[in-house]
């Protein structure tokens, strides 16, 4: 084929900076002779006439060395990649922006936090842990929750992740519990999953763990996307106000659309059906203009300098403060409306780093944040090959920087002056060190020791705290994920082990798992623990909104299309998408109720759809029994979706099986039925219907 050559009449292609940054975000624009000109060049910016052939001795002969277009291209082709994050490989991520409610004044100076209507920008990137980065998205694991706050007064970075506790007490630790979580290192199985031996043999030991432990096997290890988490600072750390008064904090992310999960055998289908099932609807839904929105909230504790609160050790990060006790204040909205223009440049190189702090936000003695504290800048050196990644687009300050930081690999400011140095006289003196961030003067004092305080032994009360918390069908998951989780172990003893783990939490729940592992229970009593904490459910009573949400509407070539198109406009006004299914692809109809078939029977597959309606008029089509629409419909039935029907499109549903709690009849798709579908869409499942489906199933 002849190189690619723009026609005359074609439009040149609309020039967009590396990041994709609008002029507000100038600043981060990367090198503009990146993609100079409409013509092919070499990196020399020779420009070429072929790039398709090798320079050969005669057409039938050997290449030649002398090809230095060869070299280059294939040379550079070589070195494509770097190491993926040896943790958090997997991600996807989004710009947007963080606008203060102005009501954090008091407990912190921070600009960002603390003056009202105060805009930032923010680069945010979402992740599982233990995956590699070509791994399914859908895996049962710790999301990541990683906030990059380009300040006025420098980068803040809030590494957090959707569970509010971690495995472990201190960063020492971090590489054995890393170890045990990842593939098996004799044949690197299996891979992005915690169902196997040596994780359990490690928690099983290794009893710090068991809160982290509760929260992965809940609902919470399998989130429907990444707009439907919660996000946790997980550490106290310590703010301070303009009078230098402090207070501890513990920082949450409270998403608009409501804390929801998948199904465990919905999210299984979906690792293979979808393996990016959460970047695509991020990205999706941004495109199609339905941004992704939560609330920063502060869960705030004097700072008295016990660093407890309510007998909680504030230093411990295996133990929360439940909002009953400390209610969380909404402080500001985050809103990510915006996609990377190149994954590479942006989400794969972002750097976030705990020490990367503002004035008004200080660290604390947490064992583990401390140890954080070196990981991270530590892990970018060998990840982005050396000193200078702050110089990267998506990790520059959107203020000035004046570091005195000089030379190393990949510089590509070109300094001036002759005194990288304080102080100076060359160079005038500067640059000057001014009212900048001071650390709070806490004091410390203490002997050498390896130790932890007495406190952090307590490794069971706030898992049973957790368990109890949650309603009945929240329990039934975690007992058939822990079931499935140990059931994939080999070791007879890990399990039995894992088992007196459990007997510590909850005796039914402990029976449940043996008897699911053909195994006797142990006999060790339950701990006490103290009040529930209700906010810990997730099931929600009254509708919340169905932003992003997927309706599937099954179609054919003899279906009600003026009521589809109906049935789309109170959905669309509510923020959820509609999809047309049917037996074959193309378009139905014509004129204003034309309808664009986006999934066949042979794409579409239950997972994707959020609640399924049949329409009218395709009960008598030969397709209405087809053998891959039926399945698709008892899957959403199954993972307890709401599901529709109006006119004959009954008869479907009844030719399935499908009847009960959850599926909506109409005569058509008026605002009633409309009504009734948003608010079931907005319970997010039909809980109901859990019971009569077997529960081994979900
Ligand atoms: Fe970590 C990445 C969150 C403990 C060492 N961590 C990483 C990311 C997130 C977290 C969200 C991905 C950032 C991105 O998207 O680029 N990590 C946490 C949380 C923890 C935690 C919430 C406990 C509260 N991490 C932790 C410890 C250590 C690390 C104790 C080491 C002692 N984490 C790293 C790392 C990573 C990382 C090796 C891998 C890639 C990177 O940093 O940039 O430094």
């Amino acid at each position: 084929m002849p190189p690619a050559k723009r026609q005359p009449d074609q439009a040149a292609p609309k020039k967009v900076s590396p990041t994709g940054r609008s002029e507000r975000e100038g600043l981060l624009g990367g090198d503009p002779r990146a993609q100079a000109g409409d013509h092919l060049t070499t990196a020399q910016g020779l420009r070429l006439s072929d790039t398709d052939h090798s320079l050969k001795a005669g057409p039938r002969g050997p290449s030649l060395l002398e090809d230095h277009h060869l070299r280059e291209k294939i040379t550079h082709f070589d070195h494509e990649r770097i190491p993926e994050r040896v943790v958090h490989a997997r991600g996807a991520a989004a710009h947007g922006t963080f606008v203060a409610y102005g009501n954090a004044a008091s407990a912190t100076k921070a600009g960002f936090l603390s003056q009202k209507g105060k805009e930032t920008d923010v680069f945010v990137r979402f992740s599982t842990v233990l995956g590699s980065r070509g791994s399914a998205d859908t895996v049962r694991d710790t999301r990541g929750f990683a906030v990059k706050f380009y300040t006025d007064e420098g980068n803040f970075d809030l590494v957090g992740n959707n569970i509010p506790v971690f495995f472990i007490q201190d960063a020492i630790k971090f590489p054995d519990v890393i170890h045990a979580g990842k593939p098996h290192p004799d044949r690197e199985i299996p891979q992005a999953q915690s169902a196997h031996d040596t994780f359990w043999d490690f928690v099983g030991l290794h009893t710090e763990a068991t809160h982290h432990v509760f929260w992965n096997m809940s609902d919470r290890g399998i989130p429907r996307s990444y707009r439907t988490m919660e996000g946790f600072g997980v550490h106290t750390f310590r703010l301070e106000n303009g009078s230098g008064e402090t207070v501890l904090v513990k920082f949450h992310w409270k998403p608009i659309a409501g804390v929801h999960s998948l199904v465990w055998e919905e999210a299984q289908i979906a690792a293979g059906v979808d393996p990016d099932f959460h970047r695509r609807d991020m990205a999706d839904s941004i495109e199609a203009g339905a941004p992704l929105e939560y609330e920063l909230g502060l869960q705030l504790f004097p700072d008295s300098g016990e660093e407890t609160f309510e007998g909680i050790d504030l230093l411990d990060p295996t133990k929360i403060v439940p909002e009953e006790l400390a209610p969380v204040q909404l402080v500001g909205k985050l809103t990510l409306d915006r996609n990377p223009t190149n994954y590479f440049a942006e989400t794969e190189q972002v750097a976030f780093h705990l020490g990367n702090l503002v004035p008004g936000i200080h660290v604390t003695n947490d064992p583990l944040l401390q140890g954080r504290l070196f990981s991270y800048v530590d892990t970018q050196l060998t990840r982005l090959g050396g000193p200078n990644f702050s110089q990267l687009p998506i990790n520059r300050p959107h203020t000035e920087v004046n570091d005195n930081l000089r030379d190393g690999m990949h510089q590509t400011a070109v300094h001036t002056g002759l005194a990288p140095y304080l102080p100076n006289t060359i160079d005038g003196g500067g640059p000057f060190t001014t009212d900048g961030y001071v650390e709070v003067p806490v004091l410390v004092d203490g002997p050498k020791v390896r130790q932890n305080p007495v406190s952090f032994d307590d490794h069971f009360s706030q898992p049973a705290l957790f368990y109890h918390s949650l309603t009945a069908v929240e329990q039934v998951h975690i007992a058939e994920a822990f079931t499935f989780e140990l059931g994939k172990c080999y070791e007879q003893a890990i399990k039995e082990r894992y088992l007196t783990v459990l007997a510590r939490i909850d005796t039914a729940l402990c029976e449940t798992v043996a008897a699911g592992l053909g195994l006797p229970a142990p006999s060790d009593k339950p701990v006490t623990h103290g009040d529930v904490s209700p906010t810990l459910s997730q099931i929600v009573a009254a509708p919340g909104p169905i932003t992003g949400r997927i309706v599937g509407v099954v179609a054919g070539p003899g279906a009600d299309l003026a009521g589809i198109e109906k049935l789309r406009k109170p959905l669309e006004e509510a923020g959820a998408v509609l999809r047309v299914i049917a037996p074959q692809g193309g378009i139905l109809g014509k004129g204003k109720n034309k309808q664009v078939v986006e999934r066949t029977f042979v794409t579409a597959r239950s997972i994707e759809f959020d609640a399924l309606v049949i329409a009218a008029g395709v009960a008598e089509s030969p397709d209405a029994g087809d053998i891959k629409a039926q399945i698709m419909l008892l899957e959403a039935f199954r993972h307890l979706k709401a599901i529709g029907a109006w006119g004959d499109g009954a008869k479907v549903l009844a030719g399935a099986g499908i009847s009960g709690p959850g599926v909506l009849l109409g005569d058509s798709p008026d605002e009633e039925f409309a009504t009734s579908f948003v608010a079931a869409l907005g319970l997010h499942r039909v809980w109901e219907r859990a019971d009569s489906v077997m529960a081994s199933q979900v």
